[in-house]
């Protein structure tokens, strides 16, 4: 990245991780990274939000917020690509599954419905939001899903693909649901994947646990488990 007169680079890598090095190549140029931040938004981690309405815990999911505020720093001071993801429906619900409406309103927070941070997961509403601590800046990308997983029904590997992506670091909410779903999709399109323990959180601690700990499995079936710190640590600077 050039920053003024600034015309160094930055690696990242090797990065202690689990259960191995991070990435399987060893190091890879920032500017070939994303920095994915998934649905920090109001409705999984605020209150009066879709997570709150279910009755869990958002002290649960917000744990990652810091952490994850810090690297957000890092990868814009060394120029990886960052994008947000929110998970939402149209006003008019017409992009909202059958089942996934019901299976809402069976534990009494009915997305589309009203509350406290208006109508649940749905676009424009305040609970749809991403949450201050973690905002978009301008010039960052936004890929707005119907789903869990990130790339189904979006733009995102389009835009991976366009900006020479081929490393994906993984921070959000929630750890089980969303994050796995989009780091599995992003495993399969041959995307090589960090997903960071303590900027991530789940709605069940054990859930979170569980999730993390399926990903350390075959070899690192789906990437490697680091940390916001394990990643700093690991990025050095040189001339270009
Ligand atoms: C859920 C998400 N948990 N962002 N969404 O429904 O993980």
């Amino acid at each position: 990245m050039t920053l003024g007169t600034d015309t160094r680079t930055a690696t990242i890598g090797p990065v202690a991780a689990r259960p191995y090095a991070w990435p399987y190549d060893r190091s890879v140029p920032a500017s070939r990274t994303a920095l994915i931040c998934i649905d920090w938004q109001v409705d999984f981690c605020g209150p009066g939000g879709y997570v709150d309405r279910m009755g869990y815990d958002i002290a649960l999911t917000r744990t990652g917020l810091g952490p994850t505020a810090r690297l957000l720093a890092h990868a814009r001071e060394v120029g990886m690509l960052v994008v947000h993801t929110r998970e939402g429906h149209s006003p008019d619900l017409s992009d909202l599954p059958a089942n996934k409406r019901w299976r809402s309103r069976q534990i009494g927070a009915e997305i589309g419905s009203e509350g406290p941070a208006g109508r649940i997961l749905v676009r424009g509403e305040p609970g749809w939001e991403i949450v201050p601590e973690v905002a978009p800046i301008p010039g960052e990308v936004l890929v707005d899903k119907p789903g869990k997983g990130a790339f189904y029904a979006t733009q995102l590997d389009l835009v991976l693909r366009s900006n020479g992506i081929t490393h994906i670091l993984l921070t959000g909410i929630t750890t089980d649901v969303c994050v796995h779903t989009t780091m599995r999709e992003a495993n399969d399109r041959g995307y090589e994947c960090l997903i960071l323990s303590d900027c991530t959180g789940a709605t069940d601690p054990a859930n979170h646990d569980a999730a993390l700990h399926m990903v350390t499995m075959q070899g690192g079936v789906f990437g490697a488990v680091g940390t916001a710190t394990s990643v700093i640590d690991a990025t050095t600077w040189s001339d270009s």
